[in-house]
């Protein structure tokens, strides 16, 4: 993993976001209900305008009463979360499923936008919904992050509630949902411990580098939860030494030079290590789609071959064998032939006949599987 301490990734690092890249950094915020994701995108709009860094802010919580901070797009204007619910009869976590599909579908729009913005713009920030597992687990989600992250710099910044999380077996399941996230996404990632104004995140700190100390608060722990997460803390090790951690207030702000920081560092990554590893994937794709279209081709070819195929040409006796399948499998003699000119024109003639009578068949049988598909 790429680090801001990297020397030379430092002296890139050191160069502002925008000359490096053409386009906006975008910052999709995750995180489980009122971890403070709203209020965290509040005050990281403030403190960007403030350096006169203004970011442009998508809000993509149909839920949502009121957006608190600037916004630039809101899913709100678009979609109308109660209608759905009552046009789709569906309940709350539903008509926020089917809004954001429903959003999906302009994301094109959206993207347009950020594009028309990248010449001022350094940052972009998604909010979402407090339903997490609406934007990890539905087909909206998915398309929003995949093409997020082929087109931008794009970091997953995941929130997490500190004050909450000092009971270890909510900080256990908030870090399983995080290694989750960044198993589904592999985007760069960011885990922000939010309100340390009120708890510091120290001691999460403590338990990410040190298993000793967190099966220490394992064992003052009495809830029948306890030992599950023992035995998941110590399958999260890998997780945790790769993971960037940065302590976050959203109402003080503080923490938010650290934060920038390791938004810097993460698009290193983004760019050292997404990019790469996405064109491989990409030219796995290809390669696969090929193959797959070589071995149709292959299939196709055996099948006709089998459906008109020449058994035997004996140029002793220049007897000729033709055996198909299409008519019942039965072999028919042809003449005796000597000129091999002639043969040839016969054959291409056969097989040009057949082929035709093939693909209406074939059609005739495709049309008919279409047909049967839409009745069933
Ligand atoms: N003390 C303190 N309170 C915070 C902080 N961040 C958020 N809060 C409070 O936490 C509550 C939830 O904050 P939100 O920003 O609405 O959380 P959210 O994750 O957007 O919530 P949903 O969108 O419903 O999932 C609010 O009462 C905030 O004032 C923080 O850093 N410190
Ligand atoms: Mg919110």
């Amino acid at each position: 993993m790429a680090t801001a301490e990297d020397p030379e990734k430092k002296a890139e690092i050191d160069q502002p976001l925008l000359e490096r890249h053409k386009k906006p950094v975008c910052l999709i915020v995750l995180g489980m209900a009122g971890s403070g994701k709203t209020t965290f995108v509040q005050q990281l709009t403030g403190l960007l305008h403030m350096k006169k860094k203004a970011p442009y802010v998508i809000n993509l919580d149909p839920a949502c009463r009121e957006v608190p901070y600037p916004v630039n797009i809101d899913i709100r204007d678009t979609v109308n979360y109660k209608e759905v619910m009552k046009q789709y009869s569906l309940g709350p976590n539903g008509g926020i499923v089917t809004s954001l599909n429903l959003f999906a579908t302009k994301f094109d729009q959206v993207i347009k936008l950020i594009e028309k913005k990248s010449e001022n713009t350094e940052i972009a920030i998604f909010d979402t919904p407090g339903q997490i597992e609406v934007f990890t687990w539905s087909a909206s989600g998915s398309i929003i992050s995949e093409t997020l992250g082929a087109l931008f710099p794009t970091v997953v910044v995941y929130v997490i509630d500190t004050v909450r999380s000092v009971s270890p077996v909510t900080f256990m399941s908030n870090m399983l949902y995080a290694c989750s996230i960044l198993y589904k996404l592999r985007l760069p990632f960011i885990i922000v411990m939010n309100k340390i104004d009120v708890v510091s995140h120290k001691f999460a700190l403590e338990w990410m580098k040190d298993f000793e100390m967190f099966e220490e608060a394992v064992e003052r722990d009495k809830s029948h939860h306890a030992n599950l997460s023992r035995s998941l803390s110590l399958t999260l090790d890998e997780f945790y030494k790769d993971i960037t951690t940065v302590g976050f207030s959203a109402v003080t702000g503080e923490g938010f030079e650290e934060f920038l920081a390791a938004v810097d560092a993460a698009v290193v990554e983004y760019e050292t290590e997404y990019c790469p590893e996405h064109d491989r994937l990409l030219k796995l794709q290809a390669e696969a789609r090929t193959k797959d279209k070589d071995r149709q081709k292959k299939k196709f070819q055996h099948d006709f071959d089998n459906d008109v195929q020449a058994q035997s040409v004996s140029s002793a006796t220049s007897e000729i064998l033709l055996r198909n399948r299409a008519i019942g499998g039965e072999s028919i003699s042809l003449f005796l032939i000597t000129d091999n000119d002639f043969w040839q024109t016969k054959k291409t003639e056969l097989v040009r006949n057949h082929s035709t009578t093939f693909w209406k068949n074939r059609r005739r049988s495709n049309s008919r599987n279409r047909i049967n598909l839409r009745k069933s």
